[in-house]
């Protein structure tokens, strides 16, 4: 048999994406949905992004794990805010959530984005979703767009 010099084919489907938002701080969580949907939007990207909400930045890995191992996403986007209070619960829901974040990605090799603030206000929170320090939303759509170029060129299935 004649050894075949062609090029193993590339995948032609479009990458899909997935937003998990938390309810949690709603009108700030709403900001940063409001920034990755627009990245997504300038992208073309827009009709291949689902988007979860779930009820706070703790159930966030439970749901961004079981996207992640579905094999439906490119890579899913994370948001959330936890903003500190007067007991420790800020570090229990933060710490957890950053960590299940973490697992997730390196379990899965898929890029599951930390696009959660952690902040000491409500001042603060709203200042890095839109009002005056950027939108970590928009932030972390961009980030999934670029880790999904990067993972394509590592498996070879980058469209040059
Ligand atoms: N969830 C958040 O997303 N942000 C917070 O600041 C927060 N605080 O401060 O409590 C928060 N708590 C809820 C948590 O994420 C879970 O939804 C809840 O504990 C049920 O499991």
């Amino acid at each position: 048999m004649p050894k075949s010099t062609s090029k193993p084919a590339k995948k032609t489907t479009q990458p899909r994406y997935l937003i998990v938002v938390a309810r949690f701080n709603e009108m700030i969580t709403r900001c940063l949905l409001a920034g990755a949907e627009d990245i997504f939007r300038e992208a073309g990207l827009k009709a291949q992004v689902d988007t979860l909400w779930v009820p706070g930045c703790f159930e966030i890995p439970t749901v961004a794990a079981q996207a992640a191992r579905s094999g439906r996403y490119a890579a899913v986007v994370t948001l959330g805010a936890v903003i500190k209070g007067e007991t420790p619960h800020f570090d229990f829901v933060a710490g957890e959530c950053a960590r299940g974040v973490m697992d997730v990605t390196v379990e899965t090799g898929v890029p599951v984005i930390f696009g959660v603030l952690t902040t000491n206000t409500v001042e603060q929170a709203l200042n890095r979703s839109g009002i005056k320090y950027g939108n970590k939303g928009r932030d972390a759509a961009h980030a999934a767009i670029e880790m999904t170029s990067t993972m394509a060129c590592l498996s070879g299935d980058a469209q040059t």
